[in-house]
Formats: C-alpha cells, sequence, structure tokens
C-alpha cells in the first residue's frame, strides 16, 4: 500500500490557485457532445480518473473524442450515432458515470455491459434501473440488477411519472437522459432540489426542459446541437482550500474561478454561518454556469447545524466540513444524511473512524454525525480508503497536525483533483 508523509504548516498558506474543472460539468459535457449533432468544444475539462472513464465508455460506444492542450473534442452524431460496443464499458470508480450512462444506453436499442472498480461493486443501481425497467429498458446485474456488473437492452421507451425516493441528481440525471428518447413527455419530481447541472445543459445545446419548484418536465424525441462548453472551477474541490484557509492560522487565499451554482454553494452558507471570512464573489461571470473568485482568510469559528435542504447543496463537502467543525468553539450537528453512507465510501463511518484517530471529538448518528471543538488534531496513520475526498480532508487536517500524518493510498485524489499536491505546496508559506 503506497503511503504519503504529511507535516502541519508553520508560517500558514498564502497565494492563489485557479481552481480545476468542474467534475459533474465535465462529465455532462462529454455526454452532452455525444449525444447531440455536431462538434463541441469544451474547455477547462477536469483530467480526472472519473471524468476519464467517461471519455473511455464513450469512445467504446463509437464517438470520436480527441483531448488537446487541456480541450476536448466531441464529435457528436445524435442518439443514433451511439453503436452497441464490442467491449464492456468501465466506469472505474465513478457513480455519475455509471448512473448517467445507464439513462443514456436505456433508450438505445442495442446491448450493453456495463463494469466499474471494488467501490462502485457496492454502490446501489437500483434507484436507477427500477424506473429505467419501468420505461422498458431491460436491464439486468447482480442482485437482480441492484449492483454491478449490469447490462443493458435498451430502446423503445414509454414516457415515465415518477417521484424519486431520494434527493439524488445522477438519479435525476438518469431519467432525464432517458426520457429525452422516450414516448410522449415524461415527469420527474424531485423530493428536494439538488445540482441542476444536466437541465442546464439541455438548455445550452438547443433542448427543452420545464422546470417548476421540484417538477421537471422533458419531452422525448428532441434533438441536441453542439455547443462549446467552457467548465468553470469546482466548488467540491476549492471546498478544501476554503477549509484550509479558515483553519491553518496565519492564513489568506484567494480561490479563482470557482463555480457559483446555487444548487453546490451550500459549503459558502455553512462557512458563513460558522463565522468565517469568506469574500465572494468578485468578479462574478455568468455563463451558463456562474462562476467567480472567493477570497478565504483564517478565520474564528463556531458550531452550527448542517441539515434538511441544504444537505444536497454541500453532500460531498461534508468530510471537510467535519474537519471544520472539528476546529469550531462547540457543537456542530450534520443530519438528513444517510446518503453519505453509499458514496464512495460509506463516508459517514470514514470520516468519523479517521478523524477520531486524529484526537477529534466525532461521534456518527444515523444520518450524519455530531462534532464537539475545538480539538487539537494530533498526527498519526490514516487512510483514504480509496476515496478521493476523505483523502483529501485527511491531507488539510494534516496542516494543523502537532505531528507527522501518515496517509495511506493518496492516489484515490487523483479521481477528481490530479493536480491537489502541487497546489497545496504552491500555497505554504516557506
Ligand atoms: O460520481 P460519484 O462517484 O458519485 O461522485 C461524488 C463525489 O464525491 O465526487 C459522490 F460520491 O459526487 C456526486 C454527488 O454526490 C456527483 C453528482 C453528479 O455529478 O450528479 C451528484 C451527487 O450524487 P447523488 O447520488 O447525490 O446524485
Amino acid at each position: 500500500m503506497s503511503f504519503v508523509k504529511l507535516e502541519a504548516v508553520i508560517n500558514g498558506l498564502n497565494g492563489e490557485i485557479v481552481i480545476p474543472g468542474d467534475k459533474s460539468i465535465s462529465h455532462r459535457s462529454v455526454m452532452f457532445g455525444a449525444i447531440a449533432d455536431g462538434i463541441t468544444k469544451v474547455t477547462n475539462f477536469l483530467p480526472g480518473e472519473d471524468c476519464l472513464s467517461t471519455i473511455s465508455c464513450f469512445r467504446k460506444l463509437g464517438v470520436k473524442i480527441e483531448e488537446k492542450n487541456g480541450e476536448v473534442i466531441i464529435t457528436g452524431k445524435g442518439f443514433d450515432g451511439l453503436n452497441e460496443p464490442s467491449e464492456i464499458l468501465d466506469v472505474g470508480n465513478s457513480g455519475t458515470t455509471i448512473r448517467l450512462l445507464l439513462g443514456i444506453l436505456s433508450g438505445r436499442p442495442f446491448f450493453s455491459s456495463i463494469i466499474g472498480d471494488q467501490s462502485i461493486g457496492k454502490r446501489p443501481m437500483t434507484r436507477v434501473t427500477e424506473p429505467l425497467r419501468t420505461m422498458g429498458a431491460v436491464i439486468d446485474g447482480r442482485k437482480n440488477g441492484g449492483y454491478t456488473p449490469l447490462t443493458v437492452r435498451g430502446g423503445g421507451l414509454r414516457n415515465l411519472q415518477y417521484k424519486l425516493p431520494v434527493a439524488s441528481a445522477q438519479v435525476k440525471s438518469a431519467l432525464i437522459l432517458a426520457a429525452l428518447q422516450a414516448d410522449g413527455e415524461s415527469t420527474i419530481i424531485e423530493p428536494t432540489e439538488t445540482r441542476d447541472h444536466t437541465e442546464k445543459m439541455i438548455q445550452h445545446f438547443g433542448g427543452e426542459i420545464i422546470k417548476e419548484d421540484q417538477t421537471i418536465r422533458v419531452k422525448g424525441g428532441q434533438k441536441l446541437k453542439a455547443a462549446d462548453v467552457v467548465v468553470p472551477g469546482d466548488i467540491s474541490s476549492a471546498a478544501f482550500f476554503l477549509v484550509a484557509g479558515a483553519i491553518v492560522p496565519n492564513s489568506e487565499l484567494l480561490l479563482k474561478n470557482v463555480g457559483l451554482n446555487p444548487t453546490r454553494t451550500g459549503i459558502i452558507e455553512v462557512m458563513k454561518a460558522m463565522g468565517a471570512k469568506i469574500t465572494l464573489p468578485l468578479n462574478e461571470q455568468t455563463s451558463f454556469e456562474p462562476y467567480g473568485d472567493l477570497f478565504i482568510q483564517t478565520s474564528n469559528l463556531s458550531g452550527t447545524v448542517v441539515e434538511g435542504d441544504l444537505i444536497p447543496k454541500l453532500i460531498d463537502e461534508i468530510p471537510i466540513i467535519a474537519l471544520l467543525a472539528t476546529q469550531a468553539i462547540g457543537r456542530t450537528v450534520i443530519k438528513d444524511a444517510e446518503e453519505l453512507k453509499v458514496k464512495e465510501t460509506n463516508r459517514i463511518d470514514t470520516v468519523v473512524n479517521e478523524l477520531k484517530k486524529l484526537g477529534a471529538n466525532i461521534e456518527a448518528t444515523d444520518d450524519g454525525m455530531i462534532i464537539n471543538g475545538p480539538t487539537p488534531l494530533r498526527g498519526g496513520s490514516v487512510s483514504s480508503h480509496g476515496d478521493h475526498r476523505i483523502g483529501m480532508m485527511l491531507a488539510i487536517a494534516a496542516l494543523i497536525c502537532q505531528t507527522e500524518l501518515t496517509l495511506e493510498n493518496p492516489e484515490a485524489i487523483s479521481v477528481s483533483y490530479p493536480k491537489f499536491f502541487t497546489h497545496l505546496n504552491q500555497l505554504k508559506n516557506r
């Protein structure tokens, strides 16, 4: 098992970094480029392992995709341009790839089989496969189509009237992508609003989607037209540096080009409620996805409650919010976040177990965690458990540990932020 030894930062963090492309938007840019007609140019595409898995799957489906100097060029020929793959589609570690791909393949009149890594093998697929079967897709797999490996024989979809049992942008997106290929109009209702990149992208590619509160209507048989995409920086990646800037003494960081879609900015709301000195947005820009710069300074923090409708807006930031809470005065309660149990790891257990090893006062609950702070963190041996967000959270924890921290399996971080350690080292004052 590989590991990296990390030390506390002595003179604070200072400087600026440009946050790499958003993972969710990068995935969708390739998928929409593939199902649209014409040439789509994507700039600031995230070359993380997950997004490269999406490219690899669409190449196996016969789509021409070139990568040149940080740009991705996709030659789409519409849904009908996708061909039966002769190879198995491997999604690696990417939940977004498999779930959205299932939606697309459900409408295609051919056979495909999908696998992923060990972590994907534990993530529930019934939430997607069950409604897609209702639409007419023939899907099979381990545990009756609940887990990988999965096979799909698609085509001839009926429209769907469906209320999602969980708040999930991946399930919503899979169903929207299937609905685009179905007969008639589908209605999809979300229990709570989740990230809306798929909806925004349909409109950007010339399609029609109607959204009234949590109700989404999509007509089948739509043709999408190629459109260039400029991917904003990933707020879920910026979150690690926002927290680092707030908890490391003598720090001032400028994070450039951060995506500020309101369905993703829960971390900013929570940090502000805890007393973090964040200034935003400097230079806010609006393309089809808003973005801007964020400035963060070392802050005096107090505990808070994170719950309800806010959870989907920061679901991937909960590991780093937990670390933040260890440095805040008082109690932080995170609830309504059961979904954390079905991410790359069970993120309630991994966050609690790894932070406990460092001396944090943190307890797991059924739907989240309770953290009492502030607690000094000691160093020691911890592991990413193959989960990129846990790996990055622990690497940020190392910055304030009293002794050296050994992080096992740091490679997992490349799933979403291959330049993470380069950026971190650039910001350290020597
Ligand atoms: O793609 P994957 O592996 O599911 O990635 C994660 C992450 O931490 O990067 C979750 F583990 O992000 C999901 C996110 O949790 C990405 C996503 C999307 O792009 O639509 C939506 C969220 O998942 P869900 O299940 O709540 O829809």
